[in-house]
């Protein structure tokens, strides 16, 4: 009763902020996003009748209370769905920064899904699996496929139909995705209650659920067209506009440091100076470059000397979660 299984972060290009429901964990807005090449969480689920309760490990270290119950209440799901009863010990290794706006939930709740359901014996589609996902965390429910991906809002009470499908597969287009780190340090403010926190206080709230159909419909035009330039230009508009409404929550949730207002500076220079690329942020201080495979290397270095830039990932698109390994 045990499985083993991987999953790849993703990084929004029309971001997700807000839920329409907090107990089925329902987006208020569509999204879409790249899953990542190179990033990955592998999870390994391992159900056991002797054990009294479940345990979680984060890259080695026994997980805090607070993350063992997260991941105790999603096991809860699967244990629904199974009918089994047994406690399960966890292990989860990312092979990136976590809790810092590289999107670690994502991978680890689309591994867990996977690993989890295979260990208690169920053999869900992916559609089923992103549904799962999604009840973990609403970004994983993304993570579950590669290439480009689009999570659905649904219309559906029961959330059946807010899953994530793909729009296209890693090989379609040949993008470079740069991260500048800025800072390793976790997060203060987690994105379920900043988006909770917006949602209740920000005045602009209702414009930035409203205005969410025009970017995703643009966004599936630049992508099915490959346009690069449009695509870049809707992701920063997206970006800049979840993280206004952010900074309008009361009080203002301010997720960048100076070094990741000084990197989206040099890209808007260097844009200017003819080379074509964009940035994204997550709700974290790092910055997400979009690039072309021929200005990775240029702009990777280039980023590098900026003041406060302690590292440049290099990353392409990436594939679907899969299974490594199944032991019943
Ligand atoms: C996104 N983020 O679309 C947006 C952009 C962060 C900023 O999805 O509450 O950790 O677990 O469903 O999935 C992060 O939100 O939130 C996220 P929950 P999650 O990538």
């Amino acid at each position: 009763m045990k499985a083993i299984a991987e999953a790849h972060p993703n990084i929004a290009l029309v971001k997700y902020w807000g839920k329409r429901d907090q107990k089925l964990n329902l987006p208020a807005v569509g999204s879409i996003s790249v899953t990542l090449d190179g990033l990955k969480t592998v999870s390994s689920v391992h159900f056991q009748p002797e054990l009294k309760e479940d345990r979680l490990w984060i890259n080695d270290k026994e997980a805090s209370p607070q993350q063992t119950e997260r991941v105790s209440r999603f096991l809860d799901l699967i244990r629904q769905k199974s009918g089994i009863k047994y406690r399960a010990e966890v292990q989860s290794h990312n092979n990136f920064p976590t809790g810092a706006g590289l999107a670690s939930s994502a991978s680890a709740f689309a591994s867990l899904a996977l690993a989890g359901s295979r260990a208690a014996g169920l053999n869900l589609n992916p559609s089923q699996l992103s549904e799962l996902a999604r009840l973990g965390s609403g970004s994983a429910a993304r993570s579950i496929f590669g290439g480009f991906v689009e999570m659905k809002v649904g219309e559906k009470e029961d959330g059946s139909d807010a899953i994530a499908i793909k729009l296209e597969d890693k090989n379609y287009w040949n993008l470079r995705i740069l991260i500048a780190i800025t800072s390793e340090e976790e997060k203060k403010i987690g994105s379920t209650a900043g988006m909770q926190h917006t949602a209740k206080s920000s005045p602009f709230y209702h414009q930035w659920v409203l205005s969410s159909q025009l970017d995703l419909d643009m966004m599936r035009r630049a992508i099915f067209s490959r346009n690069f330039s449009q695509l870049g230009e809707i992701a920063e508009h997206n970006c800049l506009k979840m993280h206004a409404v952010a900074m309008s929550a009361k009080p203002a949730l301010l997720y960048w440091n100076h070094t990741t207002l000084s990197v989206m500076h040099v890209i808007r220079q260097l844009r200017e100076q003819g080379t074509l690329a964009y940035f994204t942020i997550d709700a974290g201080p790092q910055v997400k470059i979009l690039c072309r495979p021929g200005d990775a290397e240029y702009l990777g270095k280039r980023i590098l000397q900026i003041e406060g830039v302690q590292k440049v990932l290099v990353t392409s698109l990436g594939s679907d979660a899969r299974l490594i390994e199944d032991e019943p």
